[in-house]
């Protein structure tokens, strides 16, 4: 049986309409087979025509970031090289840090249409109903273990470029939210797996709410402001798109902070916040701390300004006044 993206490669050879008895000859399948492939093809987002004496014909392409649709795309040297597509899964992220363990892993991107059990920071819930983007990403860096806090600054920044892309004002948060008016449109994960001196292997897992209702999202959380990408512009976006530029994006922001260090990332990455200079509440656990976020370190922690004392702040949730 050939994979779905040998047979849709089959079906865009051709100009017009091609019988099933001729895709069953160039596939080296049955008719009925054919038939099967049709209807796989439907399921992944492709219209497929067919018509009485005339065949089958391509006549709309999916939305949905299929490996073989990011393999004709992306133009990268090691991100998504591997990439494995799930209708379904409990969480991209956990199948990503199995994958990990495997040599030749570095660059590999998990994908899921929908999660059951997508995750956010410390034990929090991730909510991934179908049309968002939800995926996982191993690499496996050349960078002291003190510099892995860095790697989700490269993702948020990579997603916030890609959100930027549709043409939509996209704004980042620390530690690493991104935002299009104070509504937050996507969230960054990191596992990592380090010792002292070595990084292992990490898993950054980026979540974008692409096309989901934020309504249907907000109601099962409380006092949470998110969006969407398509209650934003008041249409769909491509996925397929909107993952392609998001892996260029990591990529080449991956590099650079390997290349260049951290302060190159952070200098861009605080290009794309509005939130330094003004007053924000720090939640850590039960604990809230109040002040101006006056600065991103270069170890990526917030330096805080809580009257004349000034406090570095290395995790927590940040609420920012406007
Ligand atoms: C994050 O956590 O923002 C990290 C989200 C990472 C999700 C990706 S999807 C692919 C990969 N596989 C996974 O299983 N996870 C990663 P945090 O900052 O802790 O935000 C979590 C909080 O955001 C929750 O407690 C909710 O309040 C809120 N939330 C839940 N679902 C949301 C959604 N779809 N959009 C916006 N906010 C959401």
């Amino acid at each position: 049986m050939p994979e779905p993206g040998e047979f849709v490669s089959l079906l865009r050879s051709e100009a017009g309409y091609i019988s099933g008895q001729a895709l069953a000859r160039k596939a080296g399948i049955s008719r009925s087979a054919v038939w099967k492939q049709i209807k796989a093809l439907r399921r992944y987002g492709y219209t497929v025509e067919s018509r009485h004496g005339l065949g089958y014909r391509l006549a709309g392409q999916t939305d949905l970031p299929v490996p073989w649709e990011l393999a004709r795309m992306l133009r990268t040297l090691f991100v998504g090289k591997q990439v494995i597509f799930h209708e379904i899964a409990d969480s991209t992220q956990n199948l990503a840090v199995a994958l990990a363990d495997k040599p030749d892993s570095h660059g590999a991107v998990v994908i899921a249409e929908q999660q059951k059990s997508g995750r956010g920071r410390q034990k929090r819930k991730w909510l991934s109903p179908k049309g968002g983007v939800w995926l996982s990403v191993v690499l496996k860096p050349d960078i002291p273990t003190a510099k892995i806090t860095l790697l989700p600054f490269v993702a948020a920044l990579a997603a916030c470029d890609a959100i930027k892309a549709t043409g939509l004002d996209a704004r980042l948060k620390w530690p690493n939210d991104v935002m299009i008016s104070g509504k937050k449109v996507a969230g960054i994960l990191l596992d990592i797996c380090a010792e002292a001196e070595q990084v292992n292997y990490a898993v950054i897992g980026i979540g974008i709410n692409a096309n989901v209702d934020s309504a249907a999202i907000t109601a099962r959380l409380e006092g949470v402001k998110i969006t969407s990408i398509s209650d934003e512009l008041g249409r769909s976006v491509s996925r397929l798109d909107l993952v392609k530029a998001l892996l260029e994006n990591l990529e080449r922001y991956y590099l650079e902070m390997e290349q260049s260090g951290a302060v190159a990332i952070l200098q861009k990455w605080k290009k794309n916040s509005d939130m330094l200079g003004r007053r924000v509440t720090v939640t850590q656990n039960s604990r809230t701390v109040q002040g101006v976020a006056v600065d991103v370190n270069d170890d990526g922690s917030l330096l805080l300004r809580t009257g004349d004392v000034d406090v570095n702040v290395v995790s927590g949730d940040i609420s920012v006044r406007y």
